[in-house]
């Protein structure tokens, strides 16, 4: 594996999967792969579980980290042909390649800037990123996939699904703020290829860009599509026609333990962090069949299996 950003990027998702599984049950199980090689993470935007996870899954293998927020360093310029007479003091071509000079693997967390659309889908930070560094990059979340997130997401799902090929609801959930689609499309992207029977629930406007609805069942009712669901997947995003936007909404999408009990006692799952009784209420993150602490642990070993496999 060259780099870790997408589904595609990855020769075969089943072995990764599998790689993951093996890491669930013994983490130290190789402790030297990374030994005298360093992990260099670079954080443009906040983050809990992605940077602690993926230092940890780093250590697990014997390697070194250090890990910087973007904001630490220099304003950086990411077009070309500019005269830098402004506030960037730095441009992208030096410091990606300054930076694999001291690191074996790169992880770079950038979010969509939410206003400019057809750059943020073309993932403009990450791959200018990935274009002149000379080190295999993963993506920490960029600005339309969070693989991480859903290589841990399939991770779980295999390893607590009671049938062989579960019914799985992602469905929009409010939010007060605008966030990215990046969770949502990239969950999408990687039950796509799962072996599950995936519905997309989401208010009118709130449709995913087409490359990730493409196979989905869609709905627009919740409550008819929590029907027989083996995992209610919530997770707000904003507007990707109206792009950015916070669309009003009819009825109330948070999910409720009366919603809940419409499913064929689905768990609960979301990649947090989470505004409790506005995405989701306490009852329903709280109770026996909500996952979110063991997903969240889950981000350990899938980081461990694509650490494994850009070293191995
Ligand atoms: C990010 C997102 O992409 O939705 C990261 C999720 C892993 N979430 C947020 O930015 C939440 C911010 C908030 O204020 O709730």
């Amino acid at each position: 594996m060259q780099q870790f950003t997408k589904l595609s990027d990855v020769p075969n998702p089943q072995q990764l999967l599998k790689d993951a599984i093996d890491f669930k049950q013994d983490p130290r199980s190789q402790e030297q792969l990374g030994k005298g090689k360093t992990l260099v993470m670079l954080f443009f935007n906040p983050s809990l579980r992605t940077r602690l996870s993926t230092q940890r899954a780093a250590l697990n293998l014997g390697m070194s980290v250090i890990s910087m927020n973007a904001t630490q360093g220099w304003n950086l310029e990411f077009e070309d042909n500019v005269v830098m007479n402004s506030d960037k003091a730095e441009h992208i071509r030096e410091a990606a390649a300054v930076i694999s000079q001291y690191a074996d693997v790169i992880g770079i967390r950038t979010f969509a800037s939410l206003s400019d659309r057809e750059k943020d889908y073309r993932d403009f930070v990450l791959n200018t990123f990935i274009q002149y560094a000379s080190v295999p990059v993963i993506s920490l979340e960029s600005a339309i996939r969070h693989p991480l997130q859903s290589l841990t997401d399939w991770l779980t799902i295999e390893t607590t699904k009671k049938v062989a090929r579960p019914k799985v609801v992602l469905t929009w959930a409010p939010h007060p703020k605008s966030l990215p689609q990046a969770v949502g499309n990239s969950f999408a992207e990687w039950m796509h290829f799962a072996d599950v029977d995936l519905t997309i629930a989401h208010p009118p406007g709130y449709a995913l860009a087409p490359e990730f609805m493409a196979d989905a069942n869609v709905s627009t009712d919740q409550k008819a599509a929590f029907e027989n669901a083996d995992y209610i997947y919530a997770k707000n995003w904003s507007a990707y026609g109206a792009y950015g936007q916070i669309l009003p909404v009819q009825e109330n999408w948070t999910i409720t333990a009366d919603k809940m009990a419409l499913t064929n006692d689905a768990h609960f799952m979301h990649c947090l962090p989470v505004r409790r009784n506005v995405v989701v209420a306490d009852a329903v993150i709280d109770g026996e069949r909500s996952l979110v602490i063991e997903q969240a642990g889950n981000r350990l070993f899938a980081a461990q299996a694509v650490l494994g496999r850009l070293l191995g």
